[in-house]
């Protein structure tokens, strides 16, 4: 069979090829280098796995759009191929291959597609020698469940052959709709149908003035990611925010040479401009992907968790929140700040394994409404991800209506919640085996920990996180050790499921301290005697040969 379109001969093939080790997803998609997905038929596997397995793709419309990320554009002409030759009738692509990850499933879900292939290797580096990453999202608009990445990996370790058609590159940068082989390719805005759903859920009037106040100063920082577009259209077009409010607005393929990581370590220059005497009130930036997001206030860092617990405390002051929220949901690493709130509106709380996926079917089945972790990610049902410029929204929206600066908001919420200290040190590209060493050390401990005294805190429990969904059923284990002390503190020890390089080990410490008194202490002197707990019983230096972790956050 050959295919006629516009004078062209579109040739289906069918090319043989071989299985490569290691195609398992990790916490988000498959993450490798870009010279890894470079090897011929490499990506075209992992692409053909995932049509084998989500047949029901075939016959309808595919959403594929990614971060602009350095082997975005090649990514999409290959998949935009092999879609059609596998009988895909029409693929909705952001224009230039752009769509942030939240836009990804938003569009998912507004046109009611079969799902997604979001191209982006998140927060990590890019260009020729940085990462770069793939994954499939469902109709719902999430990342796929692990049934699903299951089957897809082992579906690469068997393929033989893949499909794709023997066609010129479509045109990605012009608007409008064209047809490779008997499949229809539209290429769509990125940022319009995202920057609608945020004006249905926030009050932009009330941000509005906030910014016509002359008396509110914020940064954006796109970090040279996807958010660029976004925010530009969103913060300065459509809410008047002065010009230039928005920084490092333009997406690049290599984020500029930086690490597209909203936090403390890699969004320096912003911190920076949070403090000293002529400080912003607000500051905040989004990732490679837009998924995740950092709040700044004025000499005043939100953690995460804290976030996410503001945010459920605070829902009702907003337009697409007003009738309150059903529930919320965190992931096991993240503080029990939230479930302070959730407990006092009298609303259900759920703890899952760290991964945006397991928020999915919660989400679906109506028992949450907002839920976020402490890897500066948070979100609600408007979309199946978290969203990074979604978080920025709700808090402009908040410090509009309750015209208080952030930390204002902050030491209310810990006079009427407590204060939850929280910390994350992680320790990167370490050697896999000893990270691996380190942590079977830890699980052999674990039965005999309950009850012992280490520093000034005694243990309560002690264990390798297992989660049963209680929506499917379905079954997580070893999600990361979690020791829990009398007094409400705890130290969980993790490894990374996104990182590319050798092993990422994070430890992630708390405690809960009631008295407003003692809420301004310093983060990480007050967490000494913990981080010397996690240091002893995970002989870190020993096992690791690091003496300090390399991101503090
Ligand atoms: C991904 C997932 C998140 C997860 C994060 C951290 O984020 O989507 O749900 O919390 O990884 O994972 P890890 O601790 O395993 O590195 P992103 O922003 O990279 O997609």
């Amino acid at each position: 069979m050959s295919i006629h379109v516009k004078g062209l001969k579109m040739q289906p093939q069918v090319i043989a090829t071989t299985p490569f080790e290691g195609q398992r997803p990790g916490t988000s998609g498959l993450r490798k280098k870009v010279g890894v997905f470079r090897q011929p038929h490499y990506l075209e596997n992992f692409v053909q796995a995932i049509f084998d397995t989500q047949t029901d793709v075939a016959g309808g419309t595919l959403v594929v759009g990614g971060d602009g990320r350095y082997y975005n554009r090649e990514a999409i002409q290959t998949i935009l191929r092999m879609a059609a030759a596998n009988g895909v009738k029409r693929a909705l692509v952001g224009r230039g291959g752009i769509l942030s990850t939240p836009a990804a499933s938003c569009v998912i879900r507004k046109y009611r597609t079969r799902g997604g292939i979001i191209l982006s290797a998140s927060h990590n580096p890019g260009g020729p020698d940085g990462d770069f990453g793939i994954k499939f999202n469902i109709a719902a608009g999430g990342p796929a469940p692990e049934s699903v990445t299951d089957a897809i990996f082992a579906r690469t370790q068997t393929i033989r052959e893949y499909r794709t058609l023997d066609c010129p590159a479509t045109d990605l940068d012009e608007l409008g709709t064209v047809r490779i082989g008997d499949m229809d390719v539209e290429i769509i805005d990125p940022v319009s149908d995202y920057a609608e759903l945020m004006e249905s859920l926030f009050d932009f009037n009330a941000i509005h003035q906030l910014f016509n106040s002359g008396i509110f100063r914020m940064r954006f920082d796109a970090m040279h990611a996807v958010t660029g577009p976004y925010a530009k259209e969103i913060i300065e077009t459509r809410l008047g925010a002065a010009p230039g409010t928005v920084l490092n607005g333009e997406a690049l393929e290599d984020f500029g040479g930086g690490h597209p990581d909203p936090n403390l370590a890699h969004a320096k220059e912003l911190v920076a401009m949070t403090e000293g005497p002529d400080a912003l009130d607000f500051g905040a930036a989004s990732d490679g992907d837009g998924d995740r997001n950092m709040i700044l206030g004025k000499k005043c860092f939100v953690t995460p968790s804290d976030s996410l617990a503001v945010l459920a405390a605070n829902a009702h002051l907003v337009p697409g929140y007003r009738a309150g929220i059903r529930g919320v949901a965190r992931s096991m690493p993240t503080s029990q700040a939230a479930d302070r709130v959730a407990e006092q509106l009298g609303v259900e709380c759920f703890e899952t394994p760290t991964g945006w996926k397991f928020f999915g079917n919660l989400l679906d089945a109506g028992r949450i409404t907002l839920c976020g972790e402490e890897s500066f990610g948070t979100g609600s049902d408007h979309v199946r991800e978290k969203d990074g410029l979604w978080a920025v929204l709700f808090w402009l929206n908040l410090l509009a209506v309750r015209q208080q600066s952030v930390s204002e908001i902050l030491a209310e919420h810990w006079r009427r919640f407590g204060r939850n200290f929280y910390t994350r040190h992680d320790y990167e590209a370490v050697d896999a085996t000893a990270a691996e060493g380190l942590m079977d050390h830890l699980r052999i401990l674990l039965p005999g920990l309950a009850g012992r005294q280490l520093g000034e805190q005694t243990v309560r429990y002690a264990d390798d996180f297992a989660y049963t969904d209680p929506i499917d059923g379905s079954r997580s284990e070893r999600q990361g050790i979690r020791i829990g002390f009398e007094s409400g503190a705890r130290i969980v020890f993790r490894l990374s499921g996104t990182g590319t390089e050798g092993a990422t080990l994070r430890i992630y410490l708390e405690f809960f301290e009631p008295d407003p008194e003692r809420h301004l202490q310093d983060t990480q002197e007050a967490m000494q005697p913990l981080i010397l707990i996690a240091r002893e019983l995970a002989q870190i230096e020993a096992r690791t040969g690091r003496s300090e972790p390399d991101v503090v956050t």
